[in-house]
């Protein structure tokens, strides 16, 4: 169909007029047009708004479409409201129905997931699963993460896994909770931070935890774990140059706080004597004042408890 001013219009758009089992549409050919050009012109606004989202607002484009589609099936004025006028502080949680689920243990570093759901007001389950029985090897939980690590953030049952790609996922899709900085090079440096907890402390605190998996000559441990805390020294003195004069490690707080806060809450119940990193122990009493550490630390003394129980 096209109209006198040879707009073609789309035979997948004239089909939504034609009745099952009939061959023409029940709208007349001036109506048809007509809904068409209104279509139009309204993608054309959503467009524009969609592409200010995306480019300004730093949206993801699955988070563009989820709000499109809650306001085209959603029956709350609220949610046409949000479609219609998206702004970075109203509350996405209600345009996202996934289902969010974290595989976690105490102590271990699913508590920096745990904690950026609970900072973006993500409605989230648990998973719970018990290191020390080895639960991590086990089948079951094999089946989400064949790594056999916690975290893992089931997505609708899809497991991601890796803790920064978590926590950049969890950032990009709670953009009003912005988790990460706006500014396009304290992002890649925030992400900077971050690899460097995963990829430079984690393994030495590993080495303090586990140090049999570094080297397996007898009665090696203690000397395994006393090199491994030298490193590890050396790596909070770097974030402890980087938090001077600082509250958090960029503008405001982000990723990257609760990973070295995870970093150096993990080290500390090796019981060394951390005294001298006075700027990252000023930077783990100010974030164990947030509500959401508060809520995960609250989490964990329960699930040790019940673990407790359960042996
Ligand atoms: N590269 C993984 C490492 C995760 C990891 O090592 N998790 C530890 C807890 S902090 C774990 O699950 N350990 C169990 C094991 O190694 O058996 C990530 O960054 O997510």
């Amino acid at each position: 169909m096209s109209n006198h001013n040879q707009i073609e219009i789309p035979q997948s758009f004239i089909a939504l007029y034609v009745k099952p089992g009939r061959a023409r549409p029940n709208a007349s050919q001036q109506t048809v047009i007509a809904r068409y050009e209104q279509c139009e012109d309204m993608a054309a606004v959503l467009t524009e708004h969609a592409q200010t989202l995306v480019f300004k607002e730093h949206f993801t484009e699955a988070q563009v479409l989820a709000r499109c589609q809650a306001g085209a099936s959603g029956t709350t004025s609220q949610d046409r409201a949000v479609t219609a006028h998206p702004t970075r502080t109203q509350p996405l949680k209600e345009t996202f129905r996934m289902k969010l689920t974290l595989t976690y243990a105490p102590v271990a570093c699913s508590l920096v997931p745990y904690i950026l759901l609970t900072e973006a007001g993500a409605r989230f389950d648990t998973l719970p699963v018990n290191l020390a029985k080895g639960e991590q090897h086990g089948a079951e939980y094999l089946r989400l993460n064949p790594k056999g690590k916690v975290p893992a953030l089931l997505i609708d049952g899809v497991p991601l896994t890796e803790n920064v790609a978590i926590q950049i996922w969890i950032a990009r899709q709670f953009p009003e909770a912005r988790l990460l900085p706006a500014d396009p090079l304290d992002y890649v440096r925030a992400i900077s931070v971050m690899a460097w907890c995963a990829a430079g402390i984690h393994p030495k605190l590993t080495q303090q935890q586990r140090p049999e998996r570094y080297c397996d000559l007898p009665d090696s441990a203690d000397s395994v774990r006393t090199l491994g805390s030298h490193s590890l020294f050396e790596l909070y003195d770097i974030a402890e140059g980087m938090l001077a004069g600082r509250e958090w490690f960029f503008d405001r707080f982000s990723c990257a706080d609760v990973y070295f806060y995870w970093c150096f809450r993990r080290g500390s119940l090796f019981k060394p004597d951390l005294s001298r990193f006075t700027h990252c122990t000023a930077h783990r009493r100010r974030i164990e004042q947030r509500p959401s550490v508060q809520k995960l630390l609250a989490y964990e003394k329960q699930v040790q408890a019940e673990f407790a129980q359960a042996t």
